[in-house]
C-alpha cells in the first residue's frame, strides 16, 4: 500500500505526524515527524545564566516545573553551590507531585478514550450528578464528542465503560487539587517562579505543608483505589497490547529522588535485556535525519542550527543515542532499571500472567506509570514530613559573578529522563542544550539507519481498523508524547 500520513495525532501535546505504509496488514517503514521548530536553546545564548530556570520552563505548558528543576540543577553545578536539605526536598516534592498529576492526566484524559467508548454515557439513566451532568453537557454542548473518533474496538457496555467515565470526571477534580498544591509550593502553576538553583524561594509553614499533604493523600487514595485497578482492567480487556508496541527493549534511567538520603531511583541502562552502569559521556545527539546543520554532536559541544532544505531530513526532533543505541525513556525505563526492588509490581505481573519483559509494551508503559505514581506518592508524603520549617529552603547565589564554566542537570520528568547543559563565559550563556524525554522516544532514524524508539515500536503493529489510526494511536500515546518538549 502507498505511504500514508497519520496526522494530526490528537490527545498529545504539540505537533506529531507519522508517515507509514501498511504492508501485509502491518505498519511498516514508519517515520516519526516532529513538525515545528522552536529554538529555546538559542534563546538562552548571551543571557544571564539564571534566566534559564525561568525561560526554560516555557518550553512546555505541561511539564514546566521539570525544566525549571533540570535548569536549576545545571545552574547549581555551574555556580558550585550545595542546596540546603529543605531545598533538595522541595525540588523533589514539586517534581513528585507534578509527575503524579501528569500520570493521572495521561491515563484518564489522554488514553482512556482510546479504549472506552464515551457513547456509553448516552444510555445512562441513573442519578449520579456528575454522570448526569456530563451526559447533558456532551449532548447539548459538544455532541461532536460522541461522533468524532477514529474507528476501533472500543468498549461501550455501560457496566464496564461508566466506571471509567466516573473516574475520568473525578480525575479532573484531582488535577485541580494537584495544581493548587504545586501553586502553594511553586508560587503559581504553570511556570513555578519559586524554583531556583539553590532551592525554592517559597516561605514554608506548617499550615502550607499540611494543606499539600492533605492533597497528596487524596491523590494517593485515588491512584491506589482507582488508577492502578483501572489500568489492570484495561490490560485484561486488551491483552494483545502486551505484545503490541514493544520497541527495542532498551531503557535509560539517570537516577533521582535521592533527597531523603536513601535510594529511590538508581541510575542504569538496559541494552538488549542486559543491565549496565549509566555513563553520561555515552550520550550523543545524531542529527542526520533532522532539519539541522551537521550529523552527530556531543551534548556539551553541539549547536542547534536549523536547515530546512537538508537532504534526507524528515523531523525537527534530534536523535539522542546512548553508546549508539536508541533508548526508551519514561516511567517504564525508571521502573524497569529498578525492577528488582518492586515486589508489589512483580506480584501484579505474576497475577496478570506476564513476564517482566512484557513491560516493554503498550500496556506495560501504562502499568509502569500507575505503579510509579504509587511509589512517588509515598515518597512525597515522607519528604513533606522531613521538611524542617525552621531551616532555610534556599542557598543564595552571587548573581553578579562572571562565571565561565559548565553545568549539567540530569533530572527526571513525567515522560522520562531530562538533561539540561549550560556553558557560560564571563557570566553570559555561551551554549545551552536540552535532551528531553520525548526527544529520545520520538527521534527519527540515526546515521546507522536505526529507527527511533517509537518508530521501532510502531513497526509491525497489526492493523484492523481504518488506516491503523487507533492501533498506532494506542502505541504512540503509551509514551505520553510531548512534541513541544521534544523539539524545544
Ligand atoms: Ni512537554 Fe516533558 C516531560 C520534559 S517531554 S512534557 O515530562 O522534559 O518528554
Amino acid at each position: 500500500m502507498s505511504a500514508q500520513i497519520l496526522s494530526p495525532i490528537t490527545r498529545i501535546e504539540g505537533h506529531l505526524s507519522i508517515k507509514t505504509e501498511i504492508i501485509d496488514g502491518k505498519l511498516a517503514n514508519v517515520q516519526s515527524c516532529g513538525e515545528m521548530y522552536r529554538g529555546f536553546e538559542n534563546i538562552m545564548i548571551d543571557r544571564h545564566p539564571l534566566d534559564a530556570a525561568r525561560i526554560m520552563q516555557r518550553i512546555c505548558g505541561v511539564c514546566h516545573e521539570v525544566h525549571g528543576i533540570a535548569a536549576a540543577k545545571a545552574l547549581a553545578q555551574l555556580y558550585k553551590i550545595e542546596l540546603p536539605q529543605n531545598g533538595k526536598l522541595m525540588h523533589d516534592i514539586i517534581l513528585g507531585i507534578h509527575i503524579i498529576h501528569d500520570h493521572i492526566l495521561h491515563f484518564y484524559h489522554l488514553s482512556v478514550p482510546d479504549y472506552i467508548d464515551f457513547v456509553a454515557l448516552a444510555s445512562y439513566s441513573g442519578n449520579d450528578p456528575a454522570l448526569k451532568g456530563a451526559k447533558d453537557w456532551v449532548k447539548t454542548v459538544k455532541p461532536a464528542l460522541y461522533a468524532q473518533k477514529v474507528s476501533g474496538d472500543y468498549i461501550s457496555e455501560p457496566a464496564i465503560a461508566l466506571p471509567f467515565i466516573v473516574h475520568y470526571l473525578e480525575a479532573l477534580e484531582l488535577l485541580g487539587l494537584a495544581a493548587s498544591a504545586l501553586s502553594l509550593l511553586g508560587g503559581k502553576t504553570p511556570f513555578c517562579h519559586t524554583i531556583f538553583p539553590g532551592g525554592v524561594t517559597t516561605e514554608i509553614t506548617i499550615e502550607k505543608l499540611a494543606k499539600v499533604s492533605n492533597i497528596v493523600d487524596k491523590l494517593n487514595s485515588f491512584v491506589i483505589a482507582k488508577y492502578l485497578p483501572d489500568v489492570i482492567s484495561i490490560a485484561k480487556l486488551y491483552p494483545e497490547y502486551w505484545t503490541i508496541g514493544s520497541g527495542y527493549k532498551n531503557a535509560i534511567c539517570y537516577g533521582g529522588f535521592n533527597s531523603l538520603g536513601k535510594l529511590f531511583f538508581a541510575s542504569g541502562v538496559i541494552i538488549d535485556g542486559n543491565q549496565t552502569v549509566f555513563d553520561k559521556n555515552k550520550i550523543v545527539e545524531d542529527i542526520t535525519h533532522s532539519y539541522y546543520q551537521g550529523t552527530t554532536q556531543s551534548f556539551s559541544t553541539g549547536e542547534t542550527k536549523p536547515y530546512y532544505d537538508k537532504s534526507g531530513a524528515y523531523s525537527w526532533i534530534k536523535s539522542p543515542r546512548y553508546d549508539g543505541h536508541p533508548m526508551e525513556t519514561g516511567p517504564l525505563s525508571r521502573i524497569y532499571v529498578n525492577y528488582a526492588r518492586y515486589e508489589g509490581l512483580s506480584k501484579i505481573m505474576f497475577e496478570l500472567k506476564q513476564p517482566k519483559e512484557a513491560l516493554f509494551s503498550t500496556l506495560g508503559r501504562h502499568l509502569a506509570r500507575a505503579f510509579e505514581s504509587i511509589i512517588l506518592g509515598e515518597f512525597v508524603q515522607e519528604a513533606l514530613s522531613s521538611i524542617n520549617v525552621n531551616e532555610p529552603t534556599i542557598k543564595d547565589i552571587d548573581m553578579s559573578s562572571s562565571v565561565s564554566d559548565t553545568g549539567l542537570g540530569l533530572s527526571n520528568a513525567g515522560r522520562g529522563e531530562l538533561l539540561h547543559f549550560i556553558e557560560t563565559k564571563n557570566g553570559r550563556v555561551l551554549r545551552y542544550n536540552c535532551i528531553v524525554p520525548s526527544t529520545w522516544n520520538f527521534s527519527p532514524k540515526d546515521s546507522a539507519g536505526k529507527h527511533g524508539p517509537v518508530e521501532k515500536a510502531l513497526e509491525n503493529t497489526p492493523v484492523r481498523f481504518e488506516k491503523g489510526m487507533i492501533e498506532a494511536g494506542r502505541v504512540i500515546r503509551s509514551y505520553d508524547p510531548c512534541l513541544a518538549c521534544s523539539i524545544h
